[in-house]
């Protein structure tokens, strides 16, 4: 450890290194990280001690498992292409959103925290069905509170999420909680996963591929390696990687969503200010889309955000008596004729000749083509056996 730590982290060390339950570890360590003033020469620790704090965290979390292995479900059961959460602090038009984009019902106030449970409606954008959930408003130490890890694991489990920022009130004051209560749950937004993959095997050590990307010495990687217990295992590296992307990689808890900021409310007083305030705060971090429910402004941009977010592409198929369907297989983005034939049926695999595509992946309309090649949004292909 540096020796160089001011004064008030080196307490915090010593309260962490004292501690004995699980619970007080955890809180010891948190405490002791936020004392590490954040600069390159505590680059190392820093991710040293966040991986044994993830770690420390996955051991609570499966004792609590074991513990109420019956307890409640928190999860809502997939509809639809995706389900995607609707998330933002009390009053800023969850609900308003909610039901102008599906329809649902859910109750509408100008008092704050109405929605008590998550609200569930049915999108329909072009034949794709996407399920849209509002979860409760989310507020400052959501985390700790009774409510917080129902709604904390529904957005984990979600495909995406929409943010949804109020105009009427203070942008940067609704961002920072929602991303500090998002931060705290190892929720990663709008980043690519770290290009790396480590594949753990029984025997042989450790070896690496690709480790010209990685951005650090080899010594760091293999103490991150030891401390998260992988003894064994080929680590793979795909492009530049720094030690604190692979700290997060190590990290079991961390997932990546994507996510689109919406910002309400655009038709009253100030918003147009609050507006331009967010977009500066999130130049370059997140693409913003402006909407205003009363005025009706913004909605289909924004379902084309959404239905863009998703990374699917809509393939409709046209049937020997050259009949297009009418719903759309969904798929996801690079798919190719394969993948179309293999939703089908075996059969098609088995027998396949060719396959006929008309649209957007089309050099010209009717083009043949084989099993593996790359289809696009909205194009209609014909297999041939
Ligand atoms: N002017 C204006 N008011 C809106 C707009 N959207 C929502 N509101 C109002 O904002 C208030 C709160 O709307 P809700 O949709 O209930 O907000 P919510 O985020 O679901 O609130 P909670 O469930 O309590 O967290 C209501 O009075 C809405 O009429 C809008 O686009 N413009
Ligand atoms: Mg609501």
């Amino acid at each position: 450890m540096p020796t160089n730590l001011p004064p008030e982290a080196q307490v915090a060390e010593e309260k962490y290194t004292k501690a004995t339950t699980l619970p007080e570890k955890i809180k010891a360590l948190q405490e002791f990280i936020s004392k590490i003033p954040k600069h390159k020469g505590t680059e190392k620790l820093l991710s040293v001690l966040k991986t044994r704090l993830a770690k420390l965290k996955n051991e609570l979390e499966n004792s609590k498992k074991i513990k109420k292995s019956s307890s409640r479900k928190t999860n809502i059961p997939k509809e639809g292409a995706a389900q995607i959460v609707l998330i933002g602090l009390t009053n800023t038009g969850k609900s308003t959103l909610l039901h102008a984009l599906t329809g649902a019902d859910a109750k509408i106030a100008d008092y704050p925290f109405t929605t008590k449970e998550p609200e569930l409606g049915m999108l329909n954008y072009e034949g794709v069905p996407i399920q849209l959930i509002e979860l409760p408003a989310i507020f400052n130490g959501l985390t700790n509170s009774a409510t917080g890890p129902t709604i904390i694991s529904i957005i984990r489990n979600s495909d995406a999420i929409i943010i949804l920022i109020d105009l009427s009130e203070n942008p940067y004051e609704q961002w920072n909680t929602i991303i500090s209560e998002l931060d705290k749950n190892s929720i990663k937004i709008n980043k690519t996963p770290p290009a790396v993959k480590i594949k753990k095997t029984g025997s042989g050590g450790l070896n690496f591929i690709g480790l010209q990307y990685f951005k650090g010495s080899k010594e760091d990687l293999i103490e991150l390696l030891r401390e998260a217990c992988v003894h064994n295992a080929t680590v793979h590296f795909h492009d530049y990687v720094t030690l604190t992307d692979f700290s997060e990689v190590l990290d079991e808890r961390v997932v990546y969503r994507p996510a689109i900021i919406v910002a309400s409310k655009g038709d009253l007083e100030g918003s147009a200010t609050n507006y331009e305030l967010l977009k500066k705060h999130l130049a370059g971090v997140a693409e913003i889309v402006p909407i205003s429910v009363n005025k009706n402004i913004g909605l289909e941009l924004l379902k084309n955000k959404i239905f863009t977010a998703l990374n699917i592409i809509r393939i409709y198929t046209k049937d020997s008596d050259n009949e297009v369907a009418s719903k759309p297989l969904v798929l996801k983005k690079g798919s190719t004729v394969r993948d179309v034939a293999r939703r089908l049926s075996v059969k098609f695999i088995k027998e396949f000749k060719y396959a006929k595509i008309f649209g957007p992946s089309a050099k010209f309309p009717g083009e043949k083509v084989g099993l593996e090649h790359e289809l696009a949004d909205k194009d209609i292909v014909q297999i041939f056996t």
